[in-house]
């Protein structure tokens, strides 16, 4: 091991250091174990071992340095072994590591929700419970519309995720790898056209009214608006691609949802907690959902996931219909309040949007000179570019790029429908310079020619 600490976190030498191939050869033996361990239904993105990250930087089981443009797909937003975080966590495990709050309560989990209440979009009286992953949060969030309205229909979009279990997987649009195999899905799943507008058949400028229309004409004719309990969408499509919708979308299908009595749940799973230069990517447009789910970036890696909303719709379902043994684990929740201390103090939500001011425009001057690139977009530090063949619209395979941006020791991580669009996800803490030093091995990894 070649680094000067024996921690993780910001401490680490903020620096790109190759001293191996990658992967290592330590790597690539612990790799054969997870091979023949390990089913390859989990796969591997990059394959190099961690042993300790912090800062913009993963260091690996060989002493590599590598720059991190994925935070654990948008996980470690304040950093890996934030300090705030650290300390809590370190405090707590030696207090009391589970009690199950249904069981026995503790204050954390109650600061938590009240915090969650605070800072989530709209200033209506809310409510929110714990649970452990985006999916129960997102499978939960569909519970309670469906209770509380009494109607069975939820309705998705076109290149939506929303998780692995057998509702979120139904709700989730891509087949390959998520769907492939695992039916049969659960019912009364309906899905509409995203106002995609790199993709919108009739171009960018109409994207967002004639997806709304089609949307809610589907709905009407096909459903029945008075049969939907909710409607589910990412504010930014996350793994099918970092598509912002067409402006003026979201805003329609609020609108829509609102004059028929249908729960408009916004799944923030991945452009939650200061992503997106907001807090919540709800607030570039002004949108405030009845519901809101949260994971992720909520605990800088600890387990936990959020279930936000209206009062009223959370208040419907009766005691003990909602909840699990671990939801809102004592630890999980010490990390959040961790994370939501330095979101604030630190100004994450600033930093979020200066890395989006240092990359979009590098970006798109690398379009101007590559047309590799067919779009430049995203928000904040949720960034991507979408690859096509030259020339055309055709998807360009991104994971080959990323696999060169690897081999560089830059970790960039890949998306999109069709597989090619490299998405780029820094923690927020990332030093300018290694944002500087990871977009120059981006340019030199897309010139393929
Ligand atoms: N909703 C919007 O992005 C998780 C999935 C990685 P869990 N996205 C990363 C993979 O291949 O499994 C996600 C999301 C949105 C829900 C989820 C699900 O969150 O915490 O993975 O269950």
């Amino acid at each position: 091991m070649s680094t000067a600490t024996t921690h993780g976190g910001p401490q680490l030498p903020q620096e790109r250091r190759l001293v191996t191939e990658i992967p290592g050869p330590r790597s690539r033996e612990l790799f054969a174990r997870k091979q023949s361990a390990v089913p390859p239904g989990i796969g591997t993105t990059l394959p190099v071992f961690v042993t300790h990250a912090g800062g913009g930087v993963i260091v690996d089981a060989d002493g590599n340095s590598l720059i991190d443009f994925g935070s654990g797909i948008a996980v470690t937003n304040v950093g890996n072994a934030a300090p705030r975080v650290v300390e809590r966590v370190q405090k707590q495990v030696a207090d009391f590591t589970h009690t199950c709050f249904m069981v026995a309560p503790y204050e954390s989990y109650v600061a938590v929700c009240e915090k969650l209440n605070e800072l989530t979009p709209g200033d209506h009286e809310k409510r929110t419970f714990l649970v452990n992953s985006g999916a129960e949060a997102v499978e939960n969030a569909v519970k309670v519309a469906r209770h509380a309205t009494g109607r069975q229909a939820v309705v998705v979009f076109d290149h939506g995720y929303h998780g692995r279990t057998l509702l979120t997987m139904t709700l989730t649009a891509k087949s390959m790898p998520y769907k492939h195999g695992f039916g049969p899905f659960a019912p009364e799943v309906y899905r509409v056209p995203l106002a995609y507008p790199f993709r919108w058949p009739t171009g960018p400028d109409n994207c967002a009214e004639e997806a709304a229309a089609q949307a809610i004409d589907m709905i009407n004719k096909q459903i029945g608006a008075e049969n939907v309990a909710a409607v589910v969408i990412e504010p930014i499509a996350g793994e099918g691609g970092f598509i912002e919708p067409a402006r003026g979308f979201l805003p329609k299908i609020v609108e829509f949802c609102r004059a028929n009595g249908i729960v408009f749940i916004a799944d923030e799973v991945q452009t939650g907690f200061a992503r997106t230069g907001h807090m919540f990517a709800c607030e570039d447009e002004g949108i405030v959902p009845d519901i809101i789910t949260t994971a992720k970036g909520i605990a800088g890696g600890l387990p936990l996931a959020a279930v936000t909303g209206r009062a009223d719709l959370l208040d419907h379902v009766h005691s003990g219909g909602l909840g699990g043994t671990y939801g809102g684990n004592p630890l999980a929740c010490e990390a959040a309040l961790g994370v939501l201390e330095t979101i604030e103090q630190d100004k994450l939500v600033d930093r979020a949007r200066h890395i989006g001011e240092v990359m979009l425009p590098r970006l798109r001057a690398i379009q101007e000179r590559n047309p590799i690139i067919g779009d430049v977009r995203g928000r904040g530090a949720m960034i991507a570019v979408e690859l096509v063949v030259p020339g055309t619209k055709e998807p360009y395979p991104a994971a080959e790029i990323a696999r060169r941006c690897h081999e560089q020791g830059l970790l960039a991580l890949t998306a999109g429908t069709y597989g090619n669009v490299l998405r780029f996800l820094p923690p927020l803490v990332i030093p300018d310079h290694l944002l500087e030093e990871g977009l120059a091995i981006l340019e030199k990894a897309l010139n393929v020619e």
